[in-house]
């Protein structure tokens, strides 16, 4: 790598398997005749906004890997396997073909334990890579020719309390930035999860019927669009401040800590965000949003 290792984009990136599914590569079994186009045509927005960065690696936080003790980040060069949603199998089972950058993964895990927090290397070369890793992962890069770094989601929200589960992120999102920096990497991170988060629990003989698809409620949407309002205008300390309540008014996937993780590595950016889309998937609130610290720097 040349010169010093930056993070060249973070991006608020949702999972949902509808997206892969809806856009028919190759590597999904199920096949689809349309379907969620205001996320997929954001994800075409947010992949020409990147075609300008020159990026070595992309570094996700996942909501769908689940881990009780600390922070967990893929330590194994190469991964290709059978990825199949548990909830959702009609819609998701890809075969991927994945590589790994360990240095920058294990310097991540390196950086968070010099600070306190527990980390581990997970080493072992069977491990079936989580859904939340790669539907965002192939909806921003689907020719899938960079490594990545995946990080677990440590459960400090769901046994402590959402204000510890905040503090943990954040000092997680500052170590990784200090490892990307130390890397030499040029790096785009991505939160991996969706806003509100309540869902139907039936879904239509077609999925991708979008006459049922809508806001499970409109007291989450409101949420959504006061969240990204407050990303469009550079208010990232007042989500954190507002963190908890969204948290549990909007049932919001942020509780799975992917988003603070990335505020806290962008260093609580002041400038805009652009929104590159919005929708709902089976009644969930999914944005897709960019921060661009050329924008810090002002140029
Ligand atoms: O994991 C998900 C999600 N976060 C949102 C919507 C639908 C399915 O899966
Ligand atoms: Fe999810």
């Amino acid at each position: 790598m040349s010169g010093p290792g930056r993070i060249v984009a973070g991006v608020l990136a949702p999972h949902p398997p509808h997206l892969v599914y809806a856009e028919n590569p190759p590597q999904n079994e199920p096949r689809a005749e349309c379907g969620w186009e205001t996320l997929r045509w954001g994800y075409e927005r947010l992949r020409s906004s990147l075609s300008d960065r020159d990026y070595d690696v992309i570094v996700v936080h996942s909501p769908h890997w689940k881990t009780v003790v600390g922070h967990h980040v893929l330590g194994v060069p190469h991964f290709d396997s059978l990825s199949v949603d548990p909830i959702f199998p009609n819609l998701f089972r890809y075969h991927y073909d994945l590589d790994v950058d360990v240095d920058l993964a294990e310097a991540i895990a390196a950086e968070g334990a010099a600070d306190g927090l527990v980390t581990q290397v997970m080493r072992n070369p069977a491990f079936r890579v989580d859904y939340g890793t790669i539907v965002c992962c192939h909806m921003v890069n689907p020719a899938w020719d960079k490594p990545i770094v995946s990080i677990s989601s440590n459960r400090a929200y769901h046994y402590f309390s959402n204000e510890v589960g905040d503090a943990e992120m954040l000092a997680l999102g500052r170590a990784t930035r200090r490892a990307v920096e130390a890397s030499g990497r040029r790096a785009v991170l991505l939160a991996s999860n969706s806003l509100s988060h309540r869902h139907f629990v039936t879904e239509p003989q077609l999925p991708e019927d979008m006459s049922h698809e809508h806001i499970h409620h409109h007291g989450q949407y409101l949420w959504d669009m006061r969240m990204i309002e407050h990303m469009r205008a550079g208010r990232t300390a007042q989500i954190l401040a507002e963190m908890p309540d969204f948290i549990d008014q909007a049932v919001s996937e942020a509780k799975e800590g992917s988003l603070v993780w990335l505020l806290g590595a962008l260093g609580v950016p002041e400038y805009p965000a652009t929104l590159h889309g919005y929708g709902t998937v089976i009644g969930t609130g999914n944005a897709i949003v960019e921060w661009d610290p050329r924008r810090a720097e002002g140029t």
